[in-house]
């Protein structure tokens, strides 16, 4: 039975897309901070489809706990066929002027500094098989820049361009990688970003149909059950309603 291993499992695209490779048979690898929710997913998981999981929860950002975490793995488990690395967050939406070192180190360390953590590990089993598959959440924002995106604009085009620089380095190992670019879906990354001001972040899905965390989910396991000779490498996803980072018909 085949592995994947997902950062950022505890909620959204993660949650959401733990269940659908569960659904079709994956023993899954879920890591996140909260691992209470960890645990209620799993619970889920093994009562609806009788999924194997093995729950890592770490905090990508905190390299030591990446590099213990990812060798203790238990054997049977070691060897990860895909890897979702999903974890990341915006912390603000702020002029850059007005940014917050705080809130700046968060987004780099977890969208970038995290992410090459986790697949460093990830990819000496892979590199060792010749195969494998490590599929990146980036966004629109790897794309474009918006108004007060600026950094974390910046760490999501650091994600493409990692996407890129990896598929051409993994290429003699028959290591696929994929980059998913989703633009605006309703989940709790807006909540996170404004820091639980509830009204900011509920208006930013106002007036529009929004992403669900099941549309992206839906398009990773797409792009992880393709055949073994095709590579789905760049996949833009946005709601009908939007064109762009800063276009959005609203009512
Ligand atoms: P959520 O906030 O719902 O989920 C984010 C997940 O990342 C949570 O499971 C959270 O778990 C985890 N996470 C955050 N920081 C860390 C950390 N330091 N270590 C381990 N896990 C961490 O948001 P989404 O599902 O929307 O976001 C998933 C990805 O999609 C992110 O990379 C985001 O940038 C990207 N994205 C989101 C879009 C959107 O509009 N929603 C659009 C485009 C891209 P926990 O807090 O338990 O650690
Ligand atoms: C999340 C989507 O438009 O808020 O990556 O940057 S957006």
């Amino acid at each position: 039975m085949a592995i994947v291993m997902i950062t950022g499992a505890s909620s959204g695209f993660g949650a959401a897309t733990a269940e659908i490779f569960a659904q079709n048979g994956y023993r899954l690898i879920l890591n996140a901070r909260r691992i209470e929710r960890l645990e209620t997913l799993k619970r889920m998981l093994s009562e609806t489809y009788s999924a194997d999981v093995l729950l890592l929860p770490f905090d990508v950002r905190d390299k030591d706990a990446v590099a213990t975490a990812m060798d203790t793995i238990p054997a049977s488990w070691k060897q990860i066929d895909v890897l979702i690395n999903n974890a990341g967050l915006a912390a603000g939406r702020d002029l850059f002027q007005d940014g917050l070192v705080d809130d700046w180190e968060a987004m780099i360390d977890t969208n970038v500094k995290g992410l090459l953590y986790v697949t460093k590990h990830a990819v000496s089993g892979m590199k060792e098989r010749k195969s494998g598959h490590i599929i990146n959440v980036s966004s629109l924002a790897g794309q474009e820049v918006y108004p007060m995106g600026n950094v974390y604009c910046a760490t999501k085009h650091a994600v493409t361009a990692l996407s890129k620089g990896l598929r051409m380095d993994l290429l003699p190992y028959h290591i696929k990688v994929t980059n998913i670019s989703p633009g605006l879906a309703e989940t709790e990354f807006s909540m996170v970003r404004f820091k639980g001001d509830e009204a900011k972040a509920k208006a930013v899905y106002e007036g529009f149909d929004p992403l669900q965390a099941k549309d992206i989910a839906d398009v990773i396991y797409f792009a992880a059950s393709r055949p073994q000779h095709m590579n789905l490498e760049e996949i833009t996803i946005l709601p009908t309603a939007q064109s762009d980072s800063r276009t959005v018909v609203r009512g």
